[in-house]
């Protein structure tokens, strides 16, 4: 029977298992609304600005591990949408962009709204094409599910001519796409036995894409086994529970220096499924390029990612997944030499983050961190974007169970609220917060009208300290003094948060933060809580005099 474009992607959603999508309408894509509305399975959330919906397409694909879905128009929409959908690519996120685009009859008139998608998004996605052929419609979506999810996952954007949506063609609907995996080789794996065992001071560090918590709970047992201290990626803290006795911190912004010290001794770096990228290496200080210092086993997802900027002595091909059960096979010895190193890790790590860190002002930030690490379920999702209130945040909380950090690699400002939206209608039973600066949450603060509309339970906490406080704390460094550009004039968040219909509270005191989180960990809506910080607080190591 011929089906219309609209209906073969919707089919293809269904096929491949969709049950979520985000989209901010446009006239270019009616036919795929049309098909949702006969869709039920498909909960289609509308976001009040496409970046939100593509970040809230990354953060639902993060927690359920399945391809994010975002719809949009063409020029602006698909402008807008870019912001998510870089975060995707540096986080190595399944997600699926569906573009709608002008008619093929009028391509390259530069008509209303006509953007090159191809050229828009060019290598920052994993693929990016137009589909000129309703038939070719199923082929088309099964290869981006497919690519989307094969390898190292990423975003990939669909252009979908309006005249392709609604015209019809005899088409047979694909299956859903089966994801590739890359395994090791038994050769691979003798060699990192052997290299494991002849270390005295091995170090993991662990992150990238394709984890799991039965994963999670492998690894940990493959740590334990071989006595093995273990570091997480930035903000990759949630791959290993933070509160064990071999873990060693995170390699991110603003890393523990003894830990950064310990990696730069280290005899044999094995990391996991991470890209080694600029955050996690202290901006590519931590190993010298393009051959370091210390013997490196790399373990990663895409063969191309291996030698990207360090020659690895031992590059593995394969998924988190295939390598961890590769390694469960292995034999460890009973009583490991770098056993003491691995306790040692553990103690700088502890004393780096149970360390007080005295601040200016009535509100100490890390002190209400140490509430939330002391007071959360240990499967509460945190979500934020970028700004130094998330280094707090990163040092002093506990991710203690696998996705509970729903964070962009890439540093964008914004991704807090869009993706704990996300985050409460994929989990609806754990506790949700996300984390925000003043500059940060403003980014996306128009995603409260979805967050209204969708009547979620979710607490956001924003930390005002009037300023875009990363930049002012760079601009101390550089040019003390000199405040260019970086000071805000802000709206009242909390009469903001009424007006959208949640309930609003304003912090002023450390001792105000803990009743409040009470509140609204009770309240059956969304609740925003302003916590307002001192600016001469530039971060937990640096006070601004
Ligand atoms: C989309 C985007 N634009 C600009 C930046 C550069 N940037 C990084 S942090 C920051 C300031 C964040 O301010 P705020 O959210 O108030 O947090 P604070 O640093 O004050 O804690 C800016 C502008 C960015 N990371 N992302």
């Amino acid at each position: 029977m011929a089906r219309t474009g609209g209906q073969m992607v919707v089919d293809a959603l269904v096929a491949n298992g969709v049950t979520q999508a985000f989209c901010v309408p446009g006239e270019s894509f009616l036919p795929i609304l049309d098909a949702l509305h006969d869709t039920p399975s498909i909960r289609l959330t509308v976001a009040r600005q496409e970046g939100g919906a593509a970040m809230m397409a990354d953060a639902h694909a993060k927690l359920t591990g399945r391809p994010g879905i975002c719809l949009v128009t063409r020029g602006p929409g698909a402008a807008n949408a870019y912001a998510g959908v870089h975060v995707a690519a540096q986080d190595s996120t399944p997600m699926i962009v569906l573009v709608g685009q002008i008619a093929t009859g009028d391509m390259d008139r530069e008509a209303f709204q006509e953007i090159d998608v191809k050229a828009m998004f060019g290598d920052q996605v994993k693929w990016a094409a137009q589909v000129n052929e309703t038939g070719r419609l199923p082929e088309y979506l099964a290869r981006a599910f497919s690519l989307a999810q094969s390898g190292r996952p990423g975003p990939v954007v669909l252009a979908l001519p309006e005249d392709m949506l609604s015209g019809t063609a005899e088409t047979v609907a694909a299956p859903a796409s089966a994801p590739v995996q890359a395994h090791p080789s038994p050769a691979g794996m003798d060699r990192f036995g052997a290299m494991l065992r002849a270390a005295e001071r091995p170090l993991l560090i662990a992150g990238g894409p394709g984890w799991d918590a039965g994963l999670v709970d492998r690894f940990v047992a493959f740590a334990e086994r071989w006595a093995l201290p273990v570091s997480c990626a930035f903000r990759a803290q949630d791959r290993f529970p933070n509160t064990h006795r071999n873990y060693a911190g995170d390699a991110g912004l603003g890393i523990n220096p003894a830990l950064a010290e310990r990696i730069g001794r280290s005899d044999l770096v094995i990391a996991l499924g991470a890209r080694l990228g600029d955050c996690t290496t202290s901006g590519y200080t931590l190993f010298d390029s393009p051959v370091p210092k210390q013997p490196l086993v790399h373990i990663h997802p895409e063969p191309d990612e291996l030698g990207h900027v360090y020659r690895p002595t031992l590059p593995i091909a394969a998924s988190v997944a295939a390598f961890i059960e590769a390694a469960g096979t292995l034999d460890a010895p009973a009583d490991p030499v770098w056993s003491d190193w691995t306790k040692q890790a553990n103690a700088a790590y502890r004393a780096w983050s149970d360390a007080a860190t005295p601040m200016p002002g009535a509100v100490n930030w890390g002190e209400a961190v140490i509430w939330l690490r002391e007071n959360l379920p240990a499967d509460a999702i945190l979500t934020n974007g970028a700004g130094n209130y998330a280094a707090w945040l990163h040092r002093f909380y506990r991710h203690r169970a696998y996705r509970t950090q729903l964070a962009p690699t890439s540093g964008s400002m914004g991704y807090g609220l869009p993706a704990a939206i996300a985050a409460k209608l994929a989990a609806p039973d754990r506790t949700v917060i996300a984390l925000a600066g003043d500059g940060c949450l403003q980014m996306t603060v128009q995603e409260l009208g979805t967050l209204a509309e969708a009547d979620l339970a979710i607490i956001v906490l924003v930390v005002n300290n009037s300023m875009y406080g990363t930049i002012r704390m760079h601009q101390e460094m550089h040019y003390p003094g000199r405040v260019s550009g970086t000071s805000l004039v802000n709206p009242d968040f909390v009469a903001l948060a009424r007006a959208y219909g949640l309930k609003g509270e304003r912090v002023e005191t450390t001792d105000e933060f803990g009743p409040a989180m009470q509140r609204a960990l009770e309240a059956d809506k969304a609740t925003l809580i302003e916590i307002i910080t001192d600016p001469r607080a530039l971060s937990p190591t640096r006070v601004m005099d």
